[in-house]
């Protein structure tokens, strides 16, 4: 019999990288435990990722029509051939940046990905982030100038959740939140329905999604009324105040209490806690407040509080980031080549001023369609999946267009159908991986078993790109043990020492920062101050229409959707601990937990449209339909509809416009279009 061995791995479905120990016999994983606690439902299911039957195990060229999903096995020799010949063509006859180099959410080999894409001289290096995260954080640069600050909920008195569903979207971090309650830590929640977080908070906000804005002008507006403000700190620091001052004198708690539905006295006590319960710190989600057509201004006007409170910057409010808190390999920090025009650069100028260090990609299918700025030819992809993009059909349709398409993917899904060439990644399993922990402290995520069929990491797949295309990189050159040991430079530990302490080592010669560290460096806005009225927003006011001041704009008031053909809100993608995008529907155990595409709603709108709890339905918007099950409980929001994406059963993508975008992010308004639920009567639904 083999000798049990246990290998201490990280989870590679999410991002805290939640550490497993894993127990190997005979090359094959026999259980996986939590390392440090229990693990979610997904990492719970990890034999069943790795082990799962729509693994793409071998690299495979399509030998029938695009979109046909005929393909046929070749080595790796043939695809690394095949790749050189088609890329080195398009360069010549098109220029470099007529290849587009992508990545899903999946965070590890992204630096190697950009240190290729700027190998190859293309400026076209872009994310799933062009619909998550950055937005965030483009909003926060154009007040703070510096990169987003979480709160520091250890010496905090008071945390705002400003969204953020802990227990569903990161569940290592709802005992965290167990355990501010129970130090007696004061929590506010906004949100528009009712969760697991939200009922244990000491106040909870529930606002009609995308009104974010709103609210936290509203708050300033008590918060300025009743000269609760940091006075000191907007003397000396603040750039616009007195624009500001003046905008927020409208929204009264009475008017805001109108437009986001909650009452005033609600919004009144919310800022008189979060002003006078100090140090108090916001927590931020990644895209809720951003999933909207007015989502940076939005988020703009939240970010502000801190200023105005004086918790930017402070132990206990949110300061300036205390070390690498990020687990995945942040330490390579390789620039994005700039010298030449991106694709997004034309529709979201904010994007690239405030250097987001990726290009804007949310309407690539618009940018191939229509060869503009100039033609796109050919993407090379690691984890590209159309489900995740509004419109996915459109997508679908601009990627038969390519000259070349080529897809790298743990699983096959219906976006591989119509690349040439698919190639087959391992999971975090099946690799030694080097892992940034939490504090300043660096792991190593140990290779437990061998990549199956003749899948490889991601890293060792892009360094062999980069030499069948004979180009220069002279990290990625050194193969992938040194390359490791590059990202773990910063650090003074190598993977020699962390062989012998996989568990993690701390951090030799990190430098963490000072609290109140812009008295010694400023800020790196236009004008040096923390800004209220962005300049660089207001530089693009007559070209774009963007304005310096965070202004609120009611989605509601569109003129391009008739509110009477689609009279409720329609908000996705909030999180399910089951979930996650598109990955996981394909778990059997998952799968087995939410059998069905539900279309959840209010008791209170189901009887106005006549629709019972359980029965097939329709939901319909200005672009598209899907069909699902209806699914009631009060924990909605009136005259909301929520249905999960990235489910080729019923895709709630299918319902939102291409054209919906925030005009200075560029995101999708995925959290608040526009639709209606209609009883199921002949199944005709598209594509199910
Ligand atoms: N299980 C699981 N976890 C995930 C993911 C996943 O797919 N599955 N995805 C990961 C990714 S990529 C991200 S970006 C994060 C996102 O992380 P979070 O943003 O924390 O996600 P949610 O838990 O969905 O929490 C969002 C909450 O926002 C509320 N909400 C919806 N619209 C609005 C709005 O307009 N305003 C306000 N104030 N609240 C609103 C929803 O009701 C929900 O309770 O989650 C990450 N974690
Ligand atoms: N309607 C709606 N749409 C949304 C959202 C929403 O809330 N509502 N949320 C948006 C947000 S915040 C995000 S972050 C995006 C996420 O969008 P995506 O990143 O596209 O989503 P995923 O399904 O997580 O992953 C994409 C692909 O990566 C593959 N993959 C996983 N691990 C690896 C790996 O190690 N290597 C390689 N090569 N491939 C791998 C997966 O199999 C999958 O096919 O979706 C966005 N789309
Ligand atoms: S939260 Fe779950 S899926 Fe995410 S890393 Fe941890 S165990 Fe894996
Ligand atoms: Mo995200």
């Amino acid at each position: 019999m083999d000798k049990t061995e246990v290998k201490r791995v990280h989870c590679g479905i999410c991002s805290p990288c939640c550490p497993m120990d894993v127990y190997v016999r005979g090359g094959e994983i026999v259980s996986i435990e939590g390392a440090q606690g229990g693990l979610c439902s997904k990492g719970a299911s990890s034999k069943q990722y790795i082990y799962n039957k729509e693994r793409i195990l071998y690299p495979m060229k399509r030998c029938g029509e695009k979109g046909s999903g005929q393909f046929a096995r070749i080595s790796w020799e043939e695809a690394y051939e095949i790749i050189a010949e088609k890329l080195l063509r398009i360069k010549a006859e098109y220029g470099a940046k007529s290849t587009v180099f992508y990545t899903g959410y999946p965070k590890w080999y992204r630096p190697a990905l950009l240190r290729l894409a700027n190998a190859f001289g293309s400026p076209n290096y872009c994310t799933e982030s062009s619909t998550c995260f950055q937005a965030a954080n483009l909003a926060w640069k154009s007040i703070y100038g510096n990169d987003i600050c979480f709160p520091d909920m250890m010496h905090a008195k008071t945390v705002l959740f400003w969204t953020s569903n802990l227990y569903h979207s990161n569940t290592p971090m709802s005992q965290m939140y167990q355990n501010l309650k129970a130090k007696g830590v004061k929590i506010i929640v906004v949100d528009p329905r009712k969760t697991a977080t939200s009922c244990e908070a000491d106040v909870h906000l529930r606002i009609m999604p995308g009104t974010d804005g709103a609210l936290a002008l509203g708050l300033a507006h008590v918060i300025i009324e009743e000269n609760l403000y940091d006075k000191e700190f907007v003397e000396n620091y603040v750039y616009g105040f007195e624009e500001y001052k003046k905008y927020v004198e409208q929204f009264t708690p009475e008017k805001v209490a109108e437009i986001t539905g909650e009452q005033p006295e609600k919004i009144k006590e919310v800022a008189r806690l979060y002003a006078t319960n100090g140090p108090a710190g916001i927590m931020f989600s990644a895209c809720t407040i951003v999933h909207h057509i007015n989502g940076v201004q939005n988020y703009r006007a939240v970010q502000i509080l801190l200023a105005l409170t004086g918790n930017y910057d402070v132990i206990g409010g949110n300061p300036v980031m205390a070390g690498p808190t990020v687990s995945c390999n942040e330490f390579d920090q390789v620039k994005r080549y700039d010298k030449e025009e991106a694709i997004g650069e034309k529709d979201f100028p904010v994007w690239f001023d405030l250097s987001c260090e990726e290009a804007q990609c949310t309407r690539l299918a618009d940018y191939i369609l229509q060869e503009d700025p100039y033609p796109i030819k050919a993407m090379v992809s690691f984890g590209f999946n159309r489900r995740m993009w509004p419109e996915p059909d459109y997508l679908q349709k601009a990627m038969k267009e390519l000259d070349f398409f080529v897809n790298v993917d743990l699983f096959w899904s219906d976006s591989c159908d119509t690349a040439d060439l698919v190639l087959p990644a391992c999971t975090s399993f099946e690799r030694d991986e080097v892992k940034v922990l939490r504090g300043g402290k660096v792991g190593l995520s140990q290779k437990a078993i061998e990549p199956l069929g003749e899948s490889k990491n991601d890293i060792e797949i892009i360094m062999g790109m980069l030499k069948k295309l004979g180009l220069h990189d002279e990290v990625l050159e050194q193969g992938y043990e040194s390359y490791m040991n590059y990202i773990l430079e910063p650090s003074g530990i190598t993977t020699e020492e962390l062989r012998l302490h996989p568990e993690g080592l701390p951090g030799k010669n990190l430098i963490f920062p000072e609290e109140k560290g812009y008295l010694k460096r400023g800020f790196d806005t236009p004008s040096g101050k923390v800004e209220f009225f962005s300049q660089i927003l207001w530089k693009y006011h007559d070209t774009y229409g963007y304005q310096g001041l965070p202004e609120f704009l009611d989605f509601r008031e569109t003129k391009e959707v008739d509110r009477e053909e689609f009279p409720l809100v329609l908000n996705t993608g909030t999180r399910k601990p089951h979930r996650f995008h598109s990955r996981v529907y394909r778990i059997p155990w998952l799968a087995g937990l939410e059998k069905e595409t539900l279309i959840e709603m209010h008791p209170q709108d189901a009887a106005r449209y006549d629709l019972e709890e359980g029965e097939e339905a329709v939901v319909s918007s200005p672009v598209g339909k899907m069909q699902g099950t209806i699914a009631l409980s009060n924990n909605n929001y009136p005259g909301i509809v929520h249905v999960y994406h990235g489910n080729k059963k019923g895709e709630a993508n299918d319902l939102i416009s291409k054209d919906y975008l925030d005009p200075i992010s560029g995101f999708p308004g995925y959290k608040s279009y526009f639709c209606k639920v209609e009883k199921n009567k002949g199944k005709e639904c598209n594509g199910i």
